[in-house]
């Protein structure tokens, strides 16, 4: 029996913006299997020191990309990250930054009880759009496309397109 390819989608963008909530609901809506890389790497413990400025394990790239390499060679993975330049190139068929507002975004790290720099240094990101440029350094520029994440509209509105280049992109590619 022959298994359709299928495509490897980077969900990227400030902390807060919604990556992980559509990220789930979009592994239930294609079959796609979901990959958050926070996750991935508290369970394998793959870190390499601690920052004692923002109190967080730093992140082996290395080490999660070896994690990932086979997952990845296979196809239909949906990665959930706030950074994308640590990733090879090669792995992505797409890349979404989400973006949402400042004032929104304020209000939703708050209720994750972010507070003073690490709150600040979240919403500045996201005012200095570093992921979207982040992105656009590291993968083709017609890859990468921001999506807004302000409503739960934009959130289904985001859903049923994703559904949709997923859908093309099996039919085209098998
Ligand atoms: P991330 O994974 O990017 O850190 P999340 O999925 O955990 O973000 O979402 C953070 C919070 O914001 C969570 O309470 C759900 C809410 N949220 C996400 N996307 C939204 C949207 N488009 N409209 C309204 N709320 C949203």
């Amino acid at each position: 029996m022959k298994i359709n390819m299928r495509p490897n989608i980077l969900l990227t963008g400030t902390p807060g913006v919604g990556k992980t909530t559509l990220g789930k609901e979009l592994a239930q809506r294609t079959g796609l299997t979901y990959v958050n890389i926070g996750d991935l790497a508290q369970e394998g413990q793959l870190y390499d020191g601690y920052d004692e400025e923002y109190q967080c394990p730093i992140l082996d790239e290395d080490k999660v990309v070896d994690e990932l390499e086979d997952q990845m060679g296979e196809g239909g993975v949906i990665v959930d990250y706030h950074g994308c330049d640590l990733f090879p190139e090669r792995w992505f068929h797409i890349v979404f930054v989400l973006r949402t507002d400042s004032s929104q975004l304020y209000t939703r790290l708050e209720g994750r009880n972010y507070t003073g720099k690490k709150l600040q240094d979240n919403v500045q990101c996201e005012i200095f759009q570093t992921i979207y440029e982040e992105a656009m350094e590291a993968y083709k520029h017609e890859i990468v496309h921001q999506l807004p994440s302000n409503t739960p509209e934009d959130m289904e509105q985001n859903l049923d397109q994703i559904v949709q280049w997923t859908e093309q992109w099996i039919k085209d590619n098998n």
